[in-house]
């Protein structure tokens, strides 16, 4: 049985109707401290779980014989940069609970690492799964500590820990909360209600980028991957790199009439000029055959197709 923590984030949906396809609806369980919408609630086991209530989530585990945790609780980078004690709690001190259950009962446990695990000193284009991490946001230094704490509980304890380096992911029927890449998910929805979009980031930064279904589809294969196949722990996973310019331009292919201003967030673009730029993911490709489908075309049509894209024209003229 599959428990997902954080599950009513930009992910956790997704996920669990992947995993429900692969191994049924009543063995993978959603959990998150917010109440979900009803159709949520309706489309499979939902609990609530508190990560930073380290007995609730024992009794979880116990009760209901989890043996796979995906672990997606956390603060992201803009949010975490606004509330860097409530971050550090939930993204350490709840990582911490989570590892000792994981290790105390087994568990396969997975843990979404991301672009913001890098900093300003780590090569940035491309950037390699093995360098110099000295990330500058609460959310990035919590996440390389996630990453070297996994590790060591595997070396340690023989925890099987694994884990994926996202690059900012795109997704149309969940909404962003935090991020600083939100902006390439917030464009299409305000191209659809309005014809206009207001980007928060330079026209010319570059960062790495995934859809929300291949994203989803490596979390499967990584945990699905038998332990002989992976030389590391911890993966970058790569698709895309593309500025807001070039997603403009994409976008404006099939919707001429978009218009698109800039008003700079000092803090996300500080945030997005230390990540990378390009991601190397070549062990990924190599060990467990990571390969993604979705290019920015593709991303874009993908993403018009969910909104209407009649409807977008006929509201953008
Ligand atoms: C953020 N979308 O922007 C998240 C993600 C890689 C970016 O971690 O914080």
């Amino acid at each position: 049985r599959v428990l997902i923590t954080g599950g009513l984030g930009q992910l956790g949906v997704g996920l669990a109707k992947l995993l429900r396809k692969r191994f049924g609806k009543y063995n993978v369980i959603l959990s998150d401290i917010r109440k979900p919408p009803s159709d949520v609630f309706h489309s499979g086991p939902f609990i609530y779980a508190d990560i930073l209530d380290y007995k609730n989530l024992r009794e979880i585990v116990v009760n209901n014989r989890i043996t796979w945790l995906v672990h997606y609780s956390a603060l992201l980078s803009a949010i975490g940069e606004a509330n860097v004690s409530l971050a550090r709690s939930v993204n350490i001190t709840g990582l911490h609970n989570i590892l000792d259950i994981a290790a105390e009962h087994g568990l396969r446990l997975f843990v979404p690492s991301t672009i913001g695990a890098f900093g300003p000193t780590s090569p940035r284009n491309p950037t390699p799964d093995l360098c110099v991490q000295r990330p500058r946001t609460i959310y990035g230094v919590s996440k390389v500590h996630a990453e070297l704490m996994g590790e060591y509980y595997h070396h340690r304890y023989g925890l099987d820990f694994r884990c994926l380096r996202y690059p900012g992911i795109i997704s149309a029927d969940s909404a962003v909360g935090g991020g600083t890449t939100d902006y390439a998910v917030q464009i299409f929805h305000d191209a659809f209600k309005s014809g206009k979009f207001e980007c928060n980031l330079k026209p010319d930064t570059r960062l790495p980028m995934m859809y929300i279904d291949d994203c989803l589809r490596a979390t499967l294969e990584v945990m699905e991957a038998p332990t002989d196949t992976l030389s590391m722990r911890t993966y970058n996973i790569n698709a895309m790199s593309f500025t807001p310019e070039e997603l403009t331009q994409e976008l404006q292919k099939q919707m001429p009439e978009l218009e698109v201003t800039y008003h700079i967030d000092p803090v996300r673009q500080a945030i997005a000029d230390s990540w990378p730029m390009n991601f190397d993911d070549s062990n990924a490709r190599k060990d467990w055959s990571w390969k993604h489908d979705y290019d920015l075309p593709e991303l874009v049509q993908t993403m018009l197709n969910y909104f209407g894209t009649d409807a977008c024209v006929a509201r953008a003229n």
